[in-house]
């Protein structure tokens, strides 16, 4: 049988994302199968029955008649979710162990580096200065995880077992042993008061863009142990108000800030965030998409999409997510 051709479209611009490790990763693991790196290949569109995706260009996936299945090559949607021709097939983002716990490491190590007081201690070592602080348990800090689904949930489910007091908010009602869960916009409020350390986890959607703003920095709890509240995003540059970050950075509402993400990627060089003291960079790498693993779920997915099993993991497009 003569096997739909899977088209590969990969615009990510860094190392993670070279299309040719891509495109080999891809080789090994459909190899009964044509695997066109586009935009050099030489093909017939009609030919391609899928697309495995990052970053596309607005309307390049619209070109494939016979299209069945997009592949994204990452967890978050929103660059295909804002392509007004995407077509209408199937759209499956990764939700894969290795992803997941990749996302759980950045999280401990980000609320760790705020809650054991890193910065202050780097700058210690900086000035040669032997000056202790007070190291309050975890027991006494309050994490707040925005987004409770696949990365949220299991970063919450690490801190809980670290020993921190663990709550998080999702759009829907959510229960996980152990974690004070709150949902819908009635109910953030109350997650906020209690929350000293702010992890953001959720996907940029028409409804969460801007969420991180001054209004909701104001509602953090003001009694916490570290003084001043802290965020940490590694959603989506879209969910934050960059200008609001850095006033209520330099005006106390905020402790300090952990950034993965930013509105504009790669951070222009005289960017704000770069040489704030009270933010720690990084470049939208807290989770990277392993190729070799990634490649495997896409292949897996088309094996069951063939035998007419289910695919896991589908976008809805009324949510956005
Ligand atoms: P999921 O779709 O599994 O989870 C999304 C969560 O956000 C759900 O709990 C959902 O609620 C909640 N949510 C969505 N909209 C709202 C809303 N309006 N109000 C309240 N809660 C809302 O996504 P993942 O956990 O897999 O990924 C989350 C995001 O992480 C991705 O979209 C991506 O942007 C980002 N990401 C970043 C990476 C990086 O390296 N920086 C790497 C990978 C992902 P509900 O449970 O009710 O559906
Ligand atoms: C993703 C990402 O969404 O890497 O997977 O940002």
């Amino acid at each position: 049988m003569n096997k739909g051709a899977l088209a590969l479209l990969v615009h990510g611009g860094t190392e993670n994302w070279s299309p040719e490790r891509w495109k080999s990763r891809f080789d090994d693991v459909c190899k009964d199968r044509r695997v066109l790196l586009l935009p050099d290949a030489a093909f017939d569109p009609a030919e391609v029955h899928y697309a495995a995706v990052w970053k596309p260009a607005q309307g390049e996936l619209a070109a494939f008649p016979n299209l069945r299945v997009i592949f994204n090559l990452g967890a978050g949607v929103d660059a295909l979710m804002a392509d007004s021709s995407l077509p209408k097939v199937p759209l499956v983002r990764v939700a894969v162990a290795d992803l997941t716990d990749r996302m759980a490491e950045y999280v401990v190590l980000h609320v760790l580096m705020h809650h054991r007081q890193e910065l202050y201690l780097r700058a210690c070592q900086r000035e040669k200065r032997w000056k202790p602080r007070f190291q309050w348990p975890a027991s006494a800090i309050s994490v707040g995880i925005m987004g409770l689904g696949t990365l949220g949930t299991n970063a919450a489910e690490v801190l809980r077992r670290l020993g921190f007091r663990v709550s998080g908010w999702s759009r829907s009602p959510r229960q996980i042993d152990g974690i004070a869960c709150f949902h819908g916009k009635a109910q953030l409020e109350t997650f906020l008061r209690r929350t000293d350390i702010l992890v953001c986890l959720l996907p940029l959607t028409p409804d969460t863009r801007h969420i991180l703003n001054r209004e909701l920095f104001a509602s953090l709890n003001r009694n916490s142990p570290m003084g001043a509240p802290v965020l940490i995003n590694a959603g989506r540059g879209g969910l934050q108000a960059e200008a609001d970050i850095l006033e209520c950075l330099d005006d106390g509402t905020l402790g300090a800030a952990s950034l993965d993400v930013f509105a504009t990627e790669p951070l222009p060089p005289d960017g704000p965030f770069w040489t704030h003291p009270k933010v720690v960079l990084t470049p939208h790498n807290a989770a990277d998409t392993d190729p070799d693993e990634i490649s495997k779920y896409v292949a897996r997915q088309i094996q069951r999409f063939e035998a007419g099993e289910r695919l896991e993991n589908v976008v809805d497009p009324a949510r956005g997510y």
